[in-house]
């Protein structure tokens, strides 16, 4: 506890820089054995929710409201996915896509800590609605950022037409930096999941490092650089691929 009240968390209009110590476990409603941190949701202005889902021994997650897409990433521990006829196992770095009103059970025997982003699904005229994914981040070959090896980029999720979403994971490496100050009309959920940083939000610039949660609404300038000995990563969210005069889901 900071003698003084001092926190690096911030809450502004455009941006949210949340970290650990400012985080509050509640109680995840009609999760088994678990509880959560809401770090990004609409009431803050965001169009989706990210969450940390803590999911003690013998636990289960409750399915999302209808409508709602989910995405989960383990941090750590393992759980068990089943979906569609099969069953996944997913350990740190494993990851799932759960659409829109899909009948599946995530529960953990051992327990896990998942981050978790739901958004309403936004349909996309004579487009199928998308199928689940899995997988693992590990086995997914990263690419060079607009040219540049120093800052590499995993996509986990296909980039195709009926997805509304996607999810990243960057890389950089010490003193690495993205290559321009963005401003765009997507949205973003943020987990540093490695090393520490600089990120720029609208005006202002923080030191960031693992386990911080950042939200930039759309149009939020944003830039990052990699700061101290050991490759910075960062896992985020953005909405994609649909008509910006339609739903801002
Ligand atoms: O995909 C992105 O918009 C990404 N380059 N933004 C970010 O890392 N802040
Ligand atoms: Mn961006």
């Amino acid at each position: 506890m900071d003698p003084f009240g001092f926190t690096r968390s911030r809450i502004r209009p455009s941006y949210a820089l949340i970290t650990p110590p400012s985080h509050v476990e509640a109680p995840l409603p009609n999760w088994l054995n678990s509880s959560g941190v809401i770090l990004i949701s609409p009431r803050m202005g965001a169009g989706f929710c990210q969450f940390a889902a803590l999911m003690g021994p013998e636990s289960a997650a409750a399915a999302p409201a209808p409508g709602i897409e989910r995405f989960v990433f383990v941090e750590q521990g393992r759980c068990t996915l089943d979906v569609a006829g099969s069953r996944e196992d997913l350990a740190q770095g494993g990851f799932t896509f759960i659409p829109a009103d899909c009948e599946h059970m995530l529960a953990s025997t051992e327990g896990c800590r998942l981050t978790v982003f739901e958004k309403p699904y936004v349909p996309l005229a004579g487009v199928s609605a998308p199928q689940p994914v899995s997988g693992r981040e590990q086995t997914i070959s990263a690419e060079p950022f607009m040219g540049d090896p120093d800052a590499m980029l995993k996509t986990l999720l296909p980039d195709a037409p009926e997805f509304d979403l996607a999810v990243n994971l960057f890389e950089f490496a010490p003193g690495a930096a993205l290559p321009m100050v963005e401003v765009h009309v997507m949205e973003h959920g943020l987990l540093m999941v490695q090393g520490k940083g600089i990120y720029r939000l609208g005006d202002d610039w923080h030191p960031v490092q693992r386990g911080d949660v950042i939200w930039m609404a759309p149009f939020c300038p944003q830039w990052f650089t990699a700061v101290g000995k050991e490759p910075a990563r960062y896992l985020y969210y953005k909405d994609v691929g649909r008509d910006p005069l339609g739903s801002s889901a």
